[in-house]
């Protein structure tokens, strides 16, 4: 009885962040979630075995080739391959002629990226991600006079014992990296930008995708150390209390596509524990501005 009394109410502040699961094999029941997640009704759908183990290993042998001065560091233990935002620094304002030139070059590198890693893993996930958008037609998103194209999936490599995705948001990445998201906002709605990832080497531990039940909408600013987030009314949520906000987490095996509400949902990825390094692949869409189809880059 007295510890009944004594025990604390768990207080559970935020919503429950509701992501789908289902098998590849069995997606045809999912043919709105792209919807679901744009409306923000889901927040997600973790597909498992989207890739076979065969195509798994061709991936993870094919990046094992990528020479470390192909890699580009981003943050401690984050390195990507090819470019991220089509190889420019998305903080800089920099000209047309410019930015053309980049999308020749991720071009160049994009036209021999399936030969290279011996999966059409963009053939692959294209034709699901149209599956769970009512047959959306889905494009890559060209340069001016339709040459060039903005890279559609890069390779995230996080080095074992070190590598992570601090806390973040698609929204608020449009506000830091705005010179980019500008040029972007002129083709599809950025906001409600959808992130997709295949894992192809799970750690021993973290790695995890934690997804947070707060929306940017809900808390818009991010401080400590990116683990605690304010919201309009002077209201704090720290994000590395579990009682006080509530979050999905998973480490998606081998082979498993997740796709998620990158716009609007906080959302990282803890860092690599043990011996092995993590390595996914994906990148982000959103709807064209007339809606009719879905529009890549990474
Ligand atoms: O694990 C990854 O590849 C990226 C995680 C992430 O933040 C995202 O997909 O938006
Ligand atoms: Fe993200």
């Amino acid at each position: 009885m007295l510890k009944k009394i004594f025990t604390k109410k768990k207080n559970k502040t935020t919503r429950e962040v509701i992501v789908l699961e289902v098998d590849a094999s069995k997606l045809s029941s999912l043919k709105h979630s792209l919807d679901a997640i744009i409306k923000r009704e889901i927040d997600g759908v973790l597909i498992r075995n989207f890739l076979s183990k065969d195509e798994v290993e061709i991936l993870k042998s094919g990046f094992s080739d990528v020479k470390q001065e192909e890699l580009t560091q981003y943050d401690e233990g984050m390195f990507l391959y090819p470019k991220a935002f089509s190889g420019i620094d998305p903080r800089e304002q920099i000209s047309d002629k410019k930015f053309q030139e980049t999308l020749v070059d991720s071009e160049e590198r994009w036209k021999l990226f399936s030969r290279r890693f011996g999966v059409d893993f963009h053939s692959k996930v294209t034709r699901v991600l149209s599956s769970l958008s009512r047959r959306r037609r889905i494009d890559l998103i060209k340069g001016d006079e339709e040459i060039g194209v903005y890279t559609p999936q890069t390779f995230r490599y996080l080095e074992a014992g070190k590598g992570q995705f601090k806390t973040h948001c698609g929204v608020a990445f449009q506000q830091e990296f705005k010179p980019f998201y500008d040029r972007l906002s002129k083709i599809c709605t950025i906001r409600d930008q959808i992130s997709y990832f295949v894992t192809v080497q799970k750690p021993q531990s973290g790695g995890e995708l934690i997804l947070y039940g707060l929306d940017w909408s809900e808390a818009e600013r991010l401080v400590n150390e990116n683990s605690v987030l304010i919201d309009k009314k002077g209201k704090e949520y720290n994000l590395l209390d579990e009682d006080q906000v509530k979050c999905y987490k998973v480490a998606p095996n081998q082979g498993d596509l997740i796709l998620f509400s990158e716009g609007e949902l906080w959302h990282r990825v803890s860092a690599v524990v043990g011996d092995v390094s993590r390595l996914t692949l994906g990148g982000f869409m959103t709807r064209s501005k007339d809606d009719k189809s879905l529009k890549m880059w990474s």
